[in-house]
């Protein structure tokens, strides 16, 4: 019988930080899963190496379902972001070994094709309205049909989602940045850049915007109806998504629809918002969220009430991540949409990746597994350095969401 031999957690900064581990099998063959939870990148490591990599050794790398449910049900703790990531890691490597075993790309694997390539919505953001202009005019330029729009409040240093020297990667200091943040004065002018999105480039693209957690519920209503006009695709994260009853108050306001899932990990995390139909779209990704396996049983659920699918596709997921995702979305029925990113350069040189952009959509070849090789020379040349995420605090110095 074919067994895992080894599995090796590897952790590299082509730019910003990866972690990633490697499954091995008797067979030779090798697969790769994302195990990057940014921020936080050394404890998923040691979860892996210190207590799941041991229970790998000898085990049947085919038997991918009972290999979740195993590491799961196994761990007693149950859910969140370091235990399903370190999960999601073992059984998107388990895909990709599946996939070379049989000659066949993933997407085959969970049922086939049912599109032909992946809609994807990239960043336009700037330091100001003209700014930001001038990006979505580039995006488009670039063929994107679903473009996301983000530009600095003023008086509000260190706005998420602003790019800075062309790049937007918000894991930027090796100590937590505290950023400015005053929900009055983005309620005030986000609507009117929106506007002027629309204005200056019409309505044939999607627009969407991310609110980053940072509102409450009525804030979030208002801010839902005061866009409706813009006809946004969506509005992403409106307020932290562990009180789950806001989105139903958000609900009864407006019909900008809702997506909300990239801090969440699990289906039962998400349970509520599908089946009660509070959501438009469900936003989680492969690995914070238990793997192919398990975000495809989400997506399932979600697929019952209508609701679609849009996963996180941020820098901080690495291109093994991304093309699991690809793979996914091409096989389920209920495919949303698709966040792209990008990279650093220097994430080529250690990601080899078969995940091509055309024409504003995604799509992977037809290699065997997820067809992402990694480059262990490369990866040499990054080690791994402390990057966190920024903390958000109001005017008053007092914390909010970031
Ligand atoms: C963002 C992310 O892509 C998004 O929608 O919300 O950039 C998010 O801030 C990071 O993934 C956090 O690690
Ligand atoms: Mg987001």
């Amino acid at each position: 019988m074919t067994v895992i031999t080894h599995a090796e957690v590897l952790v590299a900064s082509p730019g910003r930080n990866f972690v990633t581990l490697r499954v091995t099998t008797s067979d030779g063959v090798t697969g790769l899963g994302d195990a990057t939870l940014n921020g936080r990148e050394l404890a998923v490591a040691s979860y892996l190496r210190d207590h799941l990599v041991p229970l790998l050794i000898g085990r049947d790398p085919a038997r991918i379902e009972d290999m979740w449910q195993y590491l799961y049900r196994g761990a007693y703790w149950r859910r969140g972001p370091v235990t399903m990531t370190a999960i999601a890691a073992v059984d998107t490597a388990l895909w990709d070994i599946k996939g070379k075993v049989a000659g066949l790309p993933v997407y085959q694997l969970l049922g086939g094709r049912s599109r032909e390539g992946v809609m994807v919505y990239t960043h336009a953001s700037g330091p100001d309205v003209p700014a930001l202009l001038d990006d979505v005019a580039r995006a488009k330029e670039l063929g994107y049909r679903a473009i996301r729009a983000q530009t600095a409040v003023p008086g509000v240093a260190g706005t998420y989602g602003v790019k800075k020297n062309g790049r937007y990667e918000p894991a930027n200091a090796s100590l937590p940045e505290e950023q400015p943040w005053s929900t009055e004065d983005y309620l005030r002018f986000a609507p009117s850049y929106l506007a002027a999105v629309r204005e200056t480039h019409g309505f044939d693209f999607h627009l969407l915007h991310d609110v980053h957690h940072r509102l409450t519920p009525l804030e979030a209503a208002r801010f839902g109806r005061a866009v409706e006009e813009v006809d946004l695709f969506w509005m992403e994260d409106p307020t932290p998504a562990e009180n789950q009853e806001a989105f139903r108050l958000i609900r009864q306001h407006t019909t900008t629809p809702v997506a909300v899932g990239e801090a969440l990990t699990s289906i039962w995390d998400v349970q509520h918002l599908i089946t009660e139909q509070l959501i438009d779209y469900v936003r989680m990704t492969v690995v914070h969220s238990g793997g192919i396996t398990h975000l495809r049983r989400i997506f399932d659920l979600a697929a019952l009430y209508q609701v679609r699918s849009g996963s996180h596709g941020a820098s901080d997921l690495s291109p093994v991540s991304q093309a699991a995702a690809v793979h996914l979305d091409l096989a389920i029925a209920n495919f949303g949409i698709q966040e792209h990113m990008g990279y650093p350069d220097e994430v080529a040189d250690v990601f080899h990746s078969h995940v091509q952009y055309a024409d504003g959509a995604l799509d992977v070849g037809d290699v065997p597994g997820l067809g992402v090789e990694y480059d262990d020379d490369a990866a040499a040349r990054y080690p791994y350095e402390p990057r966190y995420l920024p903390v958000a605090r109001r005017l008053d110095g007092s914390v909010h969401d970031w």
